[in-house]
């Protein structure tokens, strides 16, 4: 199965800090598919849940330095 959650990420300034969360969660094993938004602050993830859930993918936001928050 897949789930989708949206994060609320603080911190970002440039595209060059959005760019690096991307990657970072697309680089996160269960994760299908990450988009960020610098504009709106958000980040769009569809993830595999029976391999990760939303708080470990909130922790990998927050490791890259910036402060994420589950919207839904
Ligand atoms: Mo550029 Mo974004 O230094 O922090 S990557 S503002």
């Amino acid at each position: 199965s897949v789930q989708v959650c949206r994060i609320r990420i603080k911190g970002m300034t440039c595209t060059s800090c959005s760019s690096t969360v991307e990657s970072a969660l697309q680089a996160i094993q269960g994760v299908i598919k990450a988009q960020v938004a610098l504009a709106t602050e958000e980040a769009e993830v569809h993830y595999r849940p029976n391999i990760i859930n939303y708080n470990q993918i909130l922790e990998a936001v927050e490791d890259t330095g910036f402060e994420a928050t589950l919207i839904s």
